[in-house]
Protein backbone atom coordinates (compact mmCIF):
# COMPACT_ATOMS: atom_id res chain seq x y z
CA UNK A 1 0.00 0.00 0.00
CA UNK A 2 1.25 3.48 -1.12
CA UNK A 3 2.04 5.81 2.42
CA UNK A 4 -0.43 8.64 2.24
CA UNK A 5 1.25 12.12 1.41
CA UNK A 6 1.53 14.95 3.80
CA UNK A 7 1.80 18.17 1.61
CA UNK A 8 3.08 21.09 3.51
CA UNK A 9 6.46 21.35 5.20
CA UNK A 10 6.98 20.03 9.03
CA UNK A 11 7.91 23.59 10.09
CA UNK A 12 4.13 24.42 9.23
CA UNK A 13 2.09 24.12 12.81
CA UNK A 14 -1.18 22.73 11.20
CA UNK A 15 1.10 20.37 9.33
CA UNK A 16 2.74 19.27 12.41
CA UNK A 17 -0.61 18.65 13.83
CA UNK A 18 -1.14 15.86 11.26
CA UNK A 19 2.15 14.28 11.78
CA UNK A 20 2.33 13.84 15.40
CA UNK A 21 -0.97 12.03 14.97
CA UNK A 22 0.78 9.91 11.85
CA UNK A 23 3.68 9.14 14.41
CA UNK A 24 1.66 8.14 16.91
CA UNK A 25 -0.17 5.60 15.27
CA UNK A 26 2.96 4.54 13.49
CA UNK A 27 1.77 5.27 9.83
CA UNK A 28 3.98 5.38 7.08
CA UNK A 29 3.96 8.89 5.56
CA UNK A 30 5.83 10.86 3.16
CA UNK A 31 5.86 14.67 3.22
CA UNK A 32 5.43 16.35 -0.12
CA UNK A 33 7.25 20.03 0.33
CA UNK A 34 5.27 23.04 -1.02
CA UNK A 35 7.30 25.98 -2.17
CA UNK A 36 5.89 29.02 -0.49
CA UNK A 37 8.74 31.10 -2.13
CA UNK A 38 7.71 30.35 -5.51
CA UNK A 39 3.92 30.53 -4.21
CA UNK A 40 3.45 26.79 -5.06
CA UNK A 41 0.46 26.74 -2.10
CA UNK A 42 -1.61 28.91 -4.60
CA UNK A 43 -1.03 27.16 -7.91
CA UNK A 44 -4.04 24.98 -9.46
CA UNK A 45 -2.44 21.52 -8.56
CA UNK A 46 -2.19 22.47 -4.71
CA UNK A 47 -5.30 24.18 -4.75
CA UNK A 48 -6.87 21.03 -6.09
CA UNK A 49 -5.55 19.70 -2.74
CA UNK A 50 -7.16 22.24 -0.81
CA UNK A 51 -9.65 25.18 -1.90
CA UNK A 52 -8.10 27.77 0.30
CA UNK A 53 -4.11 27.82 -0.90
CA UNK A 54 -3.15 26.46 2.17
CA UNK A 55 -1.11 23.84 4.00
CA UNK A 56 -1.58 21.04 5.01
CA UNK A 57 -3.09 18.86 2.40
CA UNK A 58 -3.16 15.14 2.94
CA UNK A 59 -3.88 12.05 0.41
CA UNK A 60 -4.76 8.84 1.29
CA UNK A 61 -5.43 6.80 -2.44
CA UNK A 62 -8.27 8.39 -3.83
CA UNK A 63 -9.14 10.99 -1.07
CA UNK A 64 -7.86 14.17 -0.73
CA UNK A 65 -8.41 16.06 2.94
CA UNK A 66 -7.52 19.74 3.87
CA UNK A 67 -7.67 21.51 7.26
CA UNK A 68 -5.43 19.52 10.18
CA UNK A 69 -8.20 19.18 12.01
CA UNK A 70 -10.09 17.14 9.90
CA UNK A 71 -6.93 15.25 8.82
CA UNK A 72 -5.85 14.24 12.40
CA UNK A 73 -8.98 12.53 13.53
CA UNK A 74 -9.19 10.27 10.37
CA UNK A 75 -5.48 9.34 10.72
CA UNK A 76 -6.09 8.50 14.95
CA UNK A 77 -9.45 6.19 13.20
CA UNK A 78 -7.86 4.87 10.29
CA UNK A 79 -5.09 3.26 12.14
CA UNK A 80 -6.68 2.95 15.44
CA UNK A 81 -5.94 -1.18 15.91
CA UNK A 82 -8.74 -1.77 18.28
CA UNK A 83 -11.24 0.41 20.89
CA UNK A 84 -8.75 -0.71 23.81
CA UNK A 85 -5.53 0.57 22.20
CA UNK A 86 -4.79 2.67 25.11
CA UNK A 87 -1.66 3.94 23.28
CA UNK A 88 -3.41 5.20 20.33
CA UNK A 89 -7.18 6.08 21.84
CA UNK A 90 -6.44 9.30 21.13
CA UNK A 91 -10.29 10.30 20.19
CA UNK A 92 -12.44 8.07 22.74
CA UNK A 93 -14.57 7.15 20.47
CA UNK A 94 -15.48 4.25 22.90
CA UNK A 95 -17.00 6.73 24.93
CA UNK A 96 -19.75 9.38 23.73
CA UNK A 97 -18.81 11.52 27.10
CA UNK A 98 -15.37 11.30 26.90
CA UNK A 99 -15.08 12.34 22.91
CA UNK A 100 -17.72 15.10 23.54
CA UNK A 101 -14.74 16.49 25.69
CA UNK A 102 -12.17 15.67 23.60
CA UNK A 103 -14.01 18.00 20.41
CA UNK A 104 -15.07 20.96 23.17
CA UNK A 105 -11.16 21.26 24.69
CA UNK A 106 -10.04 21.11 20.47
CA UNK A 107 -12.30 23.82 19.98
CA UNK A 108 -10.90 25.45 22.74
CA UNK A 109 -7.41 24.93 20.90
CA UNK A 110 -8.73 26.07 17.71
CA UNK A 111 -10.84 29.16 18.22
CA UNK A 112 -8.90 30.40 21.69
CA UNK A 113 -5.58 29.32 22.58
CA UNK A 114 -4.25 28.96 18.65
CA UNK A 115 -5.44 32.39 17.48
CA UNK A 116 -3.65 34.08 20.34
CA UNK A 117 -0.46 31.87 20.20
CA UNK A 118 -0.18 32.07 16.22
CA UNK A 119 -0.66 35.97 16.05
CA UNK A 120 2.27 36.37 18.47
CA UNK A 121 4.18 34.23 16.51
CA UNK A 122 3.16 36.08 13.57
CA UNK A 123 4.23 39.65 14.91
CA UNK A 124 7.61 38.11 16.66
CA UNK A 125 8.77 36.13 13.72
CA UNK A 126 7.11 36.57 10.58
CA UNK A 127 7.00 40.13 10.34
CA UNK A 128 10.70 41.52 10.78
CA UNK A 129 11.68 38.17 8.54
CA UNK A 130 9.15 40.20 5.59
CA UNK A 131 11.23 43.51 6.44
CA UNK A 132 8.31 44.93 8.87
CA UNK A 133 8.30 46.39 12.45
CA UNK A 134 5.98 43.87 15.29
CA UNK A 135 3.34 45.59 16.22
CA UNK A 136 3.51 45.61 20.31
CA UNK A 137 0.14 46.42 20.97
CA UNK A 138 -0.98 43.61 18.95
CA UNK A 139 1.85 41.50 20.70
CA UNK A 140 0.22 42.68 24.47
CA UNK A 141 -3.57 42.40 23.63
CA UNK A 142 -2.57 38.54 22.07
CA UNK A 143 -0.83 37.70 25.77
CA UNK A 144 -3.66 38.48 27.78
CA UNK A 145 -5.83 36.89 25.22
CA UNK A 146 -3.92 33.83 26.06
CA UNK A 147 -3.47 34.36 29.77
CA UNK A 148 -7.36 34.48 29.95
CA UNK A 149 -7.17 30.70 27.86
CA UNK A 150 -4.19 29.78 30.88
CA UNK A 151 -6.40 30.80 33.69
CA UNK A 152 -9.03 28.09 32.51
CA UNK A 153 -6.56 25.28 31.68
CA UNK A 154 -4.44 26.01 34.86
CA UNK A 155 -7.73 25.84 36.74
CA UNK A 156 -8.93 22.48 34.41
CA UNK A 157 -5.40 21.27 35.36
CA UNK A 158 -6.17 21.13 38.91
CA UNK A 159 -9.07 18.47 38.81
CA UNK A 160 -7.66 15.95 35.54
CA UNK A 161 -4.38 15.31 34.41
CA UNK A 162 -4.91 16.63 31.19
CA UNK A 163 -7.86 18.53 29.08
CA UNK A 164 -10.47 15.81 28.03
CA UNK A 165 -9.79 14.37 31.68
CA UNK A 166 -7.21 12.17 33.35
CA UNK A 167 -6.70 10.09 29.49
CA UNK A 168 -4.04 12.03 26.61
CA UNK A 169 -6.02 12.65 23.77
CA UNK A 170 -5.49 14.72 20.17
CA UNK A 171 -7.10 17.65 22.18
CA UNK A 172 -3.55 17.61 24.33
CA UNK A 173 -1.51 17.10 21.23
CA UNK A 174 -2.58 19.33 19.18
CA UNK A 175 -1.27 22.43 21.18
CA UNK A 176 2.41 21.34 20.61
CA UNK A 177 3.28 22.53 17.77
CA UNK A 178 2.14 26.57 18.55
CA UNK A 179 3.95 25.80 22.09
CA UNK A 180 7.21 24.75 20.62
CA UNK A 181 7.52 28.34 18.82
CA UNK A 182 6.39 29.98 21.31
CA UNK A 183 8.67 28.78 24.66
CA UNK A 184 11.63 29.83 22.27
CA UNK A 185 9.89 33.28 22.46
CA UNK A 186 10.88 36.08 24.95
CA UNK A 187 6.81 35.80 26.08
CA UNK A 188 7.33 32.10 27.31
CA UNK A 189 8.05 33.15 30.65
CA UNK A 190 3.38 34.19 30.78
CA UNK A 191 3.60 30.42 31.62
CA UNK A 192 5.81 30.32 34.88
CA UNK A 193 2.68 31.63 36.48
CA UNK A 194 1.04 28.81 35.35
CA UNK A 195 2.28 25.69 37.31
CA UNK A 196 0.53 22.68 35.95
CA UNK A 197 0.21 23.92 32.43
CA UNK A 198 3.73 24.04 32.10
CA UNK A 199 4.01 20.65 33.73
CA UNK A 200 1.19 19.59 31.32
CA UNK A 201 3.38 20.78 28.07
CA UNK A 202 6.42 18.41 29.29
CA UNK A 203 4.19 15.58 29.94
CA UNK A 204 3.55 16.42 25.90
CA UNK A 205 6.74 17.21 25.14
CA UNK A 206 8.04 13.81 26.53
CA UNK A 207 5.80 11.87 24.40
CA UNK A 208 8.06 9.99 21.52
CA UNK A 209 5.80 11.01 18.84
CA UNK A 210 5.90 14.89 19.79
CA UNK A 211 10.36 14.46 20.23
CA UNK A 212 9.94 13.32 16.21
CA UNK A 213 7.99 16.22 14.87
CA UNK A 214 9.66 18.98 16.88
CA UNK A 215 12.84 17.41 15.61
CA UNK A 216 11.15 17.55 11.86
CA UNK A 217 9.86 21.36 12.55
CA UNK A 218 13.64 22.44 13.62
CA UNK A 219 15.01 21.05 10.69
CA UNK A 220 12.83 22.80 8.54
CA UNK A 221 12.48 26.47 10.01
CA UNK A 222 14.12 28.62 8.28
N1 LIG B 1 -7.35 25.75 9.76
C1 LIG B 1 -6.36 25.31 8.79
C2 LIG B 1 -5.30 26.40 8.73
C3 LIG B 1 -4.22 26.12 7.71
C4 LIG B 1 -3.21 27.25 7.67
O1 LIG B 1 -3.45 28.37 8.16
N2 LIG B 1 -2.04 26.95 7.08
C5 LIG B 1 -1.02 27.95 6.96
C6 LIG B 1 0.33 27.34 7.36
S1 LIG B 1 0.35 26.83 9.06
C7 LIG B 1 -0.93 28.36 5.51
O2 LIG B 1 -0.98 27.53 4.62
N3 LIG B 1 -0.84 29.67 5.25
C8 LIG B 1 -0.73 30.21 3.93
C9 LIG B 1 -1.94 30.97 3.54
O3 LIG B 1 -2.91 31.06 4.31
O4 LIG B 1 -1.93 31.54 2.44
C10 LIG B 1 -5.78 23.95 9.21
O5 LIG B 1 -5.90 23.62 10.39
O6 LIG B 1 -5.30 23.22 8.36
Amino acid sequence: MAPVKVFGSAAFTNVARVLVCLEEVGAEYEIVDIDFHVREHKGPEHLARNPFGQVPAFQDGDLMLFQSRAISPYVLRKYKTSADDEAVNLLREGSPEESALVDAWLDVEALRYDPAMNSVFVQHRVVPALGGTPDEEVIGESVEKLREVLDVYEARLAKHRYLAGDFVSLADLSHFPEAHYFMEMPYAAVFDSYPRVRAWLEDIFSRPAVKKVVELMSKDFH
